[in-house]
């Protein structure tokens, strides 16, 4: 999709710290890290959000759930972790191509927002 900052990341316009990829899914390191370890995962395809994912495949939803348990094993995540999808206005989104933060290597807050 033209003009979505993640598409250009994932086409090599935009340099990457790549940490995980498969046919579905591109995984690398958010460049303004909240933990440790902070990782943003995504589908290949472009979704908007949480909210367009009936745009989605039940394959490629699965693959980037299975992409974040991958990872937190590589990135040796074994004491715990969060996953955040962040979708529209109210939670914030910036980037509207659908994503998981990956967040670990520290102890997180007990409140979520
Ligand atoms: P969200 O606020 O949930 O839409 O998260 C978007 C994240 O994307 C935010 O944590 C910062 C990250 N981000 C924004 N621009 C770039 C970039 O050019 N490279 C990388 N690696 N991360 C980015």
């Amino acid at each position: 999709m033209e003009n979505c900052l993640f598409c250009k990341i994932l086409a090599g316009e935009i340099p990457s710290a790549k940490v995980y990829e498969d046919d579905a899914v591109y995984a690398f390191r958010d460049i303004h890290p909240q933990a440790p370890t902070h990782i943003l995962v995504i589908p290949k395809k472009h979704i908007a959000s949480m909210a367009e994912i009936d745009q989605a495949s039940d394959a490629d939803l699965s693959a980037c759930l299975r992409a974040i348990r991958t990872i937190a094993e590589n990135e040796k995540l074994e004491s715990g972790y969060r996953v955040v999808s962040n979708c529209g206005p109210d939670a914030c989104q910036s980037v509207p191509h659908l994503h998981f933060h990956i967040l670990g290597g520290r102890k997180l807050s007990d409140t979520m927002v």
